[in-house]
This record gives structure tokens, C-alpha cells and sequence, in this order.
């Protein structure tokens, strides 16, 4: 994989091949390792070569500090350019009044946040880790764990659901000043609208984390929390399909409050010199995000993710919370006597790529875990849909159902290559046919 700025790379050595063929050895190493795995981590995805582009662009030489127009350096009058444009993108993508894209990461947007409205010591309410939440939520050894007082609602123990009642009443009871909604492994839509009237009963501010489904917000296929919460938090890499970044928004109705402080809360509060070289690959992101493709694209997400659930369903697997809204599903392997652990290796074994998971109300450490984490986005860019998610299903019930023979492992690891072979890795450097347009061309065809 060669990824230079120009068209024609010279073979001059000043490549990274000929500079450090170390680390073009692992690249490359890596590069296969993505071509020949079913990639089912939820959070996982593709990026354009446009985006891919961008990333690994000359914009990584500019340094840059403060914001378009107010800025620490001369010499950015282009960056000052590449982020408006981005800001001005985002803002028309989800509806939102005011948008930062200098958040070097999700977990970033958040201590911005924090950092605007709490001081040390201040009580949060978010979702607990082992429910769904996520790290950046307030986990006891994280920085956010260790400066603010966290606490956390769980989800219902029979319908493995939020229940905003109950969310209520903690909330009443903890009076946190910050409520955060949102999750890593929640497959269920979530009710922004209700989150923020509970906000507003106990006087608190709502954060919206929608690192996992920004990509299905900005489609119209999950309820924005734009209008409602107010802040909202999101990784770029995704179902977003962009760099590995963060943003922030803030809807009309909080933009007036908290535009300045949000802006001085991510540089200089929680982050020194813009990644320029990644607000450009945000930009290329936010505007492939807003092409028909990318509706398209997110629909087959959901349809897939919706194959896979029946398919798990109807083979005796028990998915928490009945089965999925969205891109990811978690399935629950107690009854199947193995641990999602040994789940995550058996089927890393066979190059089908998944992640251990705690499932609510676990009694496995969470170095084990009872269950596995699944998710559509990464296998629908590269354009698996209907048969090929059947066949993905039995495969992994052919290595989970019972501890596989030698014969079976064979004979799921030239599936798994088949069904590799037929959809070439996306980064389309390799494959340049499989840009989004063939992906809208192919669901329209299905449909
Ligand atoms: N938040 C983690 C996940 O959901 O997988 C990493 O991005």
C-alpha cells in the first residue's frame, strides 16, 4: 500500500519502503490482515481513499493553534479555509447552530464538556460501563472517574432496556449537574427527547454521546439529539466513516450559551495544536456523509444488522434485549457454555474479527466476559448484503454451537476467504471500482 500525495509515487528512495522497511513491512502486514478478516468490531469501519487521502496528506507539516481567524501562527490562512469549511459541513450535515472539529478524539469532546460545565467534584450521571457506557463516562480509573463524583444508571434487568423512569428517580435522588446519554454497546434506539426532559426535571445538563451512531444520525435513521441536547459528543471513525478524531455540536438552543466556552474548553483546556492533516479528512467525511450513497450506505448497514440478528436468533442464540435497532448486537454465550473470551478466539482463529463484551448484570471480570459484541458497519462498506450475511452467521455458529474439529476450522477459513475474495478490501487503492456510487448502485439493485 503506497499512499503519496502524488499521482505517480517516485521510486527515487525517499519512500517509506526504502526509508523504514520495518514499518512498511508491518503496513503492509497489516493491509492483508484487513483484506482477509470478516471485520465485525461495531466500531470499526473503512475509510474512502479520499478520506485515507487526507489523512496522510502535507497538511500534517502546519502547525496551528486557536481557532479560523484567531489564531497563534501565521501561515494559516488555507487551515483557517479547510476548518470553516469543515465547521460549515458539519453544521448543515446534522442541523446543528455551532460545531468543533478540533477534538483529537471522542473521549476528548467529552473532557471538553466536562470541563465547560463541572468543576472537581461534581456529579455526573452516565450509563454504566458494563451496561453500555463508555470509558469516557466516568469509569472510576479514568481521568474523568478520578476528578468528578460519577454515577450510573443501568439498564432494566428483564427487558436489558434503558427505563426512563428509573433513570428519573436516580437522577432525583443524585441530582447529578451533568447527565450523559449515549453509548458503546447499546443496540437499542435511544429517546434523546426524554433523556433531556429528565435533564430538565432535576436541573441538569444533557450530553449527548453518539460516538457509534453518528453515521445513522446523519442519515435520518436514528433520532438526532441535536434539538435537544446540550452538547453532543461523537468519534469520527465510526459509522461516520471518517478519520480518527472527534467532534463537538451544539444545537440552536444552547449554541448562544456555550459556542465561546466550548471552543476555549477543547484548546487551550483540554488540547494543545489543531490536527489539521484530520480536520481535512473530517471535511472529505462530512461530505461524503451528506451524498445519497451514504443514506444508502447506512440503510444496508441496518438491513445486514438485522440479517445477522434473525439469523443468530433463529440458530438459538439469546441477543440482549430481544435483538437490535441499530448497526451492533451483543450476544449472550452463557447457554452455550463458553466464554466471550474464548468466543473472541475461536473465531479470531478462523480471521472473523469480534470483540468480549460485558453484557448487563455480567458475572464474568471483564477481562473474560459472558458475551461478544457484533457489528455491520465495517463488512458494509465492503459491500456484503444478503446471502453473504447468512453464510457469516453460519460460520460463526459452525465455530461457537460446539468446540470446532480441525476439519471444521478448514473448511470455515476458505469461507471466510471466499467470501473475503468477493468483496476486496475498500480502501480502494486496491479496488478503486468500490467507491461509495457502487455501493448505491448495488442497493439499488437489492431494492
Ligand atoms: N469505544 C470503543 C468501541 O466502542 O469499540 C473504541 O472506539
Amino acid at each position: 500500500m503506497k499512499i503519496s500525495q502524488d499521482k505517480t509515487p517516485k521510486n527515487d528512495g525517499s519512500g517509506l519502503e526504502s526509508i523504514d522497511p520495518k514499518v512498511f513491512e508491518i503496513i503492509e502486514r497489516e493491509h492483508n490482515r484487513q483484506k482477509d478478516n470478516i471485520e465485525l468490531i461495531a466500531s470499526a469501519n473503512f475509510v474512502s481513499r479520499a478520506v485515507l487521502e487526507a489523512t496522510g496528506s502535507i497538511l500534517t507539516n502546519k502547525v496551528a493553534e486557536g481557532y479560523p481567524g484567531r489564531r497563534y501562527f501565521s501561515g494559516c490562512e488555507n487551515i483557517d479555509e479547510l476548518e470553516n469549511l469543515a465547521i460549515a459541513r458539519a453544521k448543515e450535515l446534522f442541523g446543528a447552530a455551532h460545531a468543533n472539529l478540533e477534538p483529537y478524539t471522542g473521549s476528548q469532546a467529552n473532557h471538553a464538556v466536562y470541563l465547560t460545565v463541572l468543576k472537581p467534584g461534581d456529579r455526573i450521571l452516565g450509563m454504566d460501563l458494563g451496561h453500555g457506557g463508555h470509558l469516557s463516562h466516568g469509569a472510576k480509573f479514568t481521568m474523568t472517574g478520578k476528578i468528578y463524583d460519577c454515577h450510573f444508571y443501568k439498564v432494566d434487568p428483564d427487558t436489558e432496556r434503558l427505563d426512563y423512569d428509573r433513570i428519573l428517580a436516580q437522577a432525583q435522588e443524585i441530582r447529578p449537574k451533568l447527565m450523559i446519554a449515549g453509548a458503546s454497546a447499546y443496540p437499542r434506539t435511544i429517546d434523546f427527547q426524554r433523556f433531556r426532559e429528565i435533564a430538565d426535571q432535576v436541573g441538569a445538563y444533557l450530553l449527548a454521546d453518539i460516538a457509534h451512531i453518528s453515521g445513522l444520525v446523519a442519515a435520518g435513521l436514528h433520532p438526532s439529539p441535536v434539538p435537544y441536547a446540550h452538547f453532543v459528543t461523537s468519534s469520527t471513525q465510526k459509522t461516520l466513516r471518517g478519520p480518527r478524531s472527534g467532534m463537538i455540536l451544539l444545537g440552536e438552543h444552547s449554541a448562544a450559551e456555550f459556542a465561546r466556552k466550548i471552543d476555549s474548553a477543547v484548546f487551550p483546556g483540554v488540547q494543545g495544536a489543531v490536527h489539521v492533516h484530520a480536520i481535512a479528512a473530517k471535511a472529505v467525511m462530512l461530505k461524503e456523509a451528506m451524498s445519497p450513497s451514504f443514506v444508502a450506505y447506512q440503510r444496508q448497514n441496518l438491513e445486514n444488522s438485522q440479517i445477522l440478528a434473525q439469523d443468530l436468533l433463529e440458530r438459538g442464540y439469546r441477543l440482549v434485549s430481544g435483538g437490535t435497532d441499530n448497526h451492533l448486537m451483543l450476544i449472550d454465550l452463557t447457554d452455550k457454555g463458553i466464554t466471550g473470551k474464548e468466543a473472541e478466539d475461536r473465531l479470531a482463529s478462523v480471521r472473523i474479527t469480534v470483540n468480549k463484551n460485558m453484557l448487563p448484570y455480567d458475572s464474568q471480570k471483564p477481562t473474560i466476559c459472558s458475551g461478544i459484541r457484533l457489528g455491520t458497519s465495517a463488512i458494509t462498506t465492503r459491500g456484503f448484503a444478503g446471502e453473504e450475511i447468512h453464510c457469516i452467521a453460519h460460520l460463526i455458529d459452525k465455530m461457537l454451537s460446539s468446540e470446532p474439529t480441525v476439519q471444521t476450522i478448514t473448511k470455515v477459513k476458505n469461507e471466510v476467504s471466499r467470501l473475503c475474495k468477493l468483496h476486496p478490501h475498500i480502501d480502494s487503492i486496491d479496488e478503486p471500482e468500490k467507491s461509495n456510487m457502487a455501493l448505491e448502485r448495488q442497493y439499488q439493485l437489492q431494492h
